[in-house]
């Protein structure tokens, strides 16, 4: 029985993978550590929380003596715990760097002193910057350029630190745009879902022609339990979907699914140094047998379904605090 120390695990992709991992293993006990913050969200945990194999401990990744106590029965780390979202970090980056960076710290920290089996660290394909033609490979330079990427990219070197100078047995994934069930409804595929549901408007940035790889998120948790199982400590791996959008594709494959006008469409002010466009090869994965299973439009149409059925899911979510950043972002 291994035990896996799932942080972060009560926000979007976290409670996927904790989802993933009950579902495909009978053999694993989950611990799931997570402070709570806006965007963790117990709901999301609901058809788990009585499985004898799982437990939530509420608690922050930079508070060390509960890392420590957490770490000394842990087999399996996965660090997903980290603030996410850009358009924040614009606003309030102190956050992200106390989190992804010195949380990631404390739980290294905590993992070179006792003895675990691996240490995935959960990267994103924004520490490579922006490229307008080509993919990225896991050798390329990192040039993040949002305080969010930046402490991402801070977070993704820290831990490769941790394997050269400790051999503390780090494994890093870097994964593009994920979209499905749970997803905080801040981010585009969910707050555009959502919103044309509720026939508001959808807020696009600039010119809406940036672009972005979208993959399942399921395709990201079985991307994750392959390099657990088959990458090489202190190595890096993409994982992307093969799915380049640009963002108004997205919202005319919303409106078109929902049935809804394209008035609802709004062209606001771009985000401040708004990548243009993220791309990786993934073809090192690829070669080491691995691919996503889902087909884009049959995974959207069921990302679409779910929100369509789980609406008080997330309109609980869309009051409160919510609804004060979404007023202040877009001045409405
Ligand atoms: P999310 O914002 O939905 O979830 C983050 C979770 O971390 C929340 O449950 C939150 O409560 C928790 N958390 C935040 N600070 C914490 C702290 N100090 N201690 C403990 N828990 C804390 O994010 P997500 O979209 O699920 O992303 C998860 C991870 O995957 C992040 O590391 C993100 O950088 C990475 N990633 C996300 C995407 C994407 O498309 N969403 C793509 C690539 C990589
Ligand atoms: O209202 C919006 N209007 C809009 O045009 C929002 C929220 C977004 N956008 C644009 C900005 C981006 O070009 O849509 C694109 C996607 O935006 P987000 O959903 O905020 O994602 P992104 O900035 O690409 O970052 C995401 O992918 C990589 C995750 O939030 C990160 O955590 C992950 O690392």
């Amino acid at each position: 029985m291994k035990t896996y120390l799932v942080t972060g695990g009560a926000g979007f992709i976290g409670s996927n993978y904790i989802h993933y991992l009950l579902g495909k293993y009978k053999d694993v006990n989950v611990v799931n550590l997570d402070k709570l913050t806006y965007a963790g969200n117990l709901d999301n945990l609901k058809q788990v929380e009585n499985d004898p194999r799982y437990k939530f401990v509420k608690g922050d990744i930079c508070d060390e003596k509960l890392v420590n106590e957490l770490m000394a029965d842990a087999d399996v780390v996965v660090n997903f715990a980290a603030e996410s979202h850009v358009d924040r970090s614009i606003g309030s980056p102190d956050d992200f760097i106390k989190t992804d960076n010195f949380g990631a710290f404390t739980l290294l920290e905590a993992a070179r002193r006792t003895h675990i089996d691996r240490f995935v660290q959960i990267s994103t394909d924004e520490v490579y910057g922006s490229i307008d033609n080509g993919s990225f490979v896991e050798t390329d330079p990192l040039m993040p350029s949002s305080p969010y990427s930046a402490s991402k990219t801070g977070a993704d070197r820290i831990a490769f630190s941790y394997f050269v100078t400790y051999g503390v047995p780090v494994l890093i994934t870097r994964c593009s745009n994920n979209y499905g069930p749970f997803h905080y409804p801040e981010k585009l595929i969910p707050l555009f879902v959502t919103n044309a549901i509720e026939d508001k408007d959808m807020p696009i940035y600039g010119d809406g022609l940036n672009v972005r790889d979208w993959i399942y998120v399921e395709d990201h948790c079985d991307g994750i339990d392959f390099v657990l199982r088959n990458g090489e400590l202190g190595e890096v791996y993409n994982i992307g979907g093969g799915n380049e959008k640009t963002n108004l594709e997205i919202t005319d494959y919303v409106l078109k699914k929902l049935d809804k006008p394209d008035s609802l469409k709004i062209f606001v002010k771009d985000r401040p140094g708004h990548d243009r466009r993220y791309a990786i090869d993934c073809s090192r994965l690829k070669k080491m047998g691995w691919k996503p299973n889902y087909d884009f439009e049959a995974a959207m149409d069921k990302t679409i379904q779910w929100y369509v059925e789980n609406v008080e899911w997330w309109k609980k979510i869309k009051s409160g605090e919510y609804m004060e950043y979404y007023k202040n972002q877009y001045n409405k």
